[in-house]
């Protein structure tokens, strides 16, 4: 397993270090069927009491989005996408001391929630979307996930092609890191993510799992999601509200194989997946001497 101790991240102010094991990092969506006819406030508050929830249940790292990327998924514009997610961003940082994330790729969006108290950005096109971008996260030091996605959301799953999705999502990391280095961001503000369901087919999404440790190199923490998503439905036939057993599987081989962030809605139960697969891996037995002792 990758040494995830050596793996410490800048983010703003803060420093995200691993406990030597995975961090955690829950899901809070502000997508509009999360929003109520009720008004604003009602939908702040739920979300911040999901925000609440998951850190009570273990999430290290929360990832705030308010625009859908799923595929085919329209793009929302930047008015609305402030609208939804600032008010959370602010809110939820007044309420947990875990780090916080925001899902977005528009420099405008990040700015604001780095403002309200975000450190890190997801930035699903790896500072091709905007070209703002890749200052805002310079001056601010803030972390910066690059996610790795072949096409937009709106197109991405119509023609994924590939020679060799190893050597292309290698070749892509180790352009889009040039970039940001050249851009002033420092390495240790990096996090990478090879882009589960991002452009990509049933094979390319195994393949991408099944040889993860070839990323380390990098000396960046990967990021994976697979919680819930497509590709776990095209193995097991199950509805996404049902996928819960089968995202365990996938985050169990990515806990093994060196993932660093698991990106994840139900973050109890993958906690406890995430915890005896590291026990495994590491040949420690630390949990049962401490309950015996
Ligand atoms: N997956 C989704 C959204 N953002 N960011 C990163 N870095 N990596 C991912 O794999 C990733 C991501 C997919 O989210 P979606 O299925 O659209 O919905 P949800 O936000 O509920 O997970």
């Amino acid at each position: 397993m990758l040494d995830l101790r050596t793996l410490t991240r800048q983010a703003k102010d803060r420093l995200i270090e691993f406990p030597g094991r995975p961090l955690m990092m829950g899901v809070v969506n502000v997508t509009p069927d999360s929003f109520s006819d009720g008004g604003r406030y009602l939908d702040v508050e739920a979300a911040v009491a999901h925000a609440i929830q998951l850190v009570e249940e273990g999430a290290d790292v929360l990832d705030v989005g308010a625009e859908s990327t799923r595929p085919g998924a329209d793009p929302v514009d930047e008015a609305e996408e402030l609208r939804r997610a600032i008010p959370v961003v602010t809110a939820v940082a007044k309420s947990v001391t875990v780090p916080i994330s925001i899902d977005t790729s528009k420099a405008s969006v990040a700015q604001a929630a780095l403002d309200a108290g975000a450190v890190l950005v997801n930035d699903v096109t790896a500072l091709r979307g905007d070209p703002a971008m890749a200052e805002i996260i310079a001056r601010t030091g803030a972390g910066i996930v690059l996610m790795h996605m072949q096409g937009t959301p709106r197109t991405m799953q119509q023609v994924p092609h590939y020679e060799d999705v190893i050597g292309e999502v290698a070749a892509f990391f180790e352009e889009r890191i040039r970039f940001a280095t050249a851009h002033g961001i420092g390495q240790r503000q990096i996090v990478l993510d090879p882009g589960i369901g991002f452009g990509k087919l049933l094979v390319h999404n195994l393949t991408l799992l099944a040889r993860l440790q070839r990323f380390a190199c990098f000396g960046c923490p990967l990021l994976v999601g697979v919680s819930r998503k497509t590709f776990l439905g095209q193995l097991v036939d199950r509805p996404v509200q049902d996928r819960q057993w089968a995202t365990a599987a996938a985050v169990a081989m990515a806990v093994e194989r060196g993932a660093g962030i698991l990106r994840v809605h139900d973050v109890r139960a993958m906690k406890d997946v995430m915890q005896v697969t590291v026990a495994i891996s590491q040949e420690t037995i630390e949990p049962m001497k401490a309950q015996h002792a």
